[in-house]
């Protein structure tokens, strides 16, 4: 879907990938998002779900904030699994599980101007994800996570390897239970970044966090 000249743009934009609400921090997840940028995250994710998460007007109103902190430092501000939110806050893309929306759907409500993400957790659905235009997919789990309750079974760093050799060549980013550490195995086998919600936003350090993800990130692209 996406231009070919952009595909390089897009990839580099998936190396560190931050997924936040505001259930996933104690902290000010505004102030975490200012710490992540500043330790070099290159793309954020709305995800305001799970137990607790704000609804209606205060979720309205913290999407804005985060929004506004992106476009003050050309991040870009995707927003999970709600288009109509998207659209209303003029993000940059959506991004959608396999129980959520159908793509094909979303690619046509959000045109070919936004973004679109897609989970996929098998060469088929990444396949069905290709046709129904998204840019990239989210890949995972790849490790245990704690951070989504109805998370599919482990993949591992294998999911992605697998993927690659069936010829997938679009835009991936590995997601679920990834550290600093085990960046470098999520990359050698053909990821083009890594998604992260609680080794950044449940950091006491976000800004070193995110360093530390940014250069295992780079080490392997180098
Ligand atoms: N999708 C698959 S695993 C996951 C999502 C949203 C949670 C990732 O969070 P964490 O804390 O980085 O494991
Ligand atoms: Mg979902």
């Amino acid at each position: 879907m996406m231009h070919e000249l952009n595909a390089d743009a897009a990839r580099r934009t998936m190396q560190v990938y931050l997924v936040m609400g505001s259930v996933n921090t104690t902290q000010d997840p505004v102030e975490v998002l200012r710490q992540a940028i500043a330790g070099g995250i290159t793309l954020f994710q709305f995800r305001e779900k799970g137990t607790g998460a704000l609804v209606g007007e205060a979720r309205l109103a913290l999407a804005w904030r985060l929004r506004e902190v992106c476009s003050q430092h050309g991040i870009p501000f995707i927003v999970n699994d709600d288009v109509e939110l998207a659209v209303a806050v003029e993000a940059d893309g959506v991004h959608v599980g396999q129980e959520d929306a159908d793509a094909a759907l979303v690619r046509a409500r959000i045109g070919a101007g936004r973004m679109l993400g897609v989970s996929a957790h098998s060469v088929e659905e990444a396949r069905r994800a290709m046709q129904a235009g998204a840019d990239y997919l989210g890949v995972g789990p790849m490790y245990p996570t704690r951070s989504k309750a109805d998370a599919h079974a482990v993949l591992g760093a294998a999911g992605i390897l697998e993927l690659r050799a069936a010829g997938i060549a679009v835009p991936v980013v590995g997601i679920g239970g990834i550290t600093p550490d085990t960046t470098a195995a999520v990359m050698a086998a053909g990821a083009d970044g890594v998604a992260v919600i609680s080794a950044i936003a449940g950091a006491a350090d976000v800004r070193a966090a995110t360093a530390q993800f940014a250069a295992a990130v780079r080490g392997m692209l180098a």
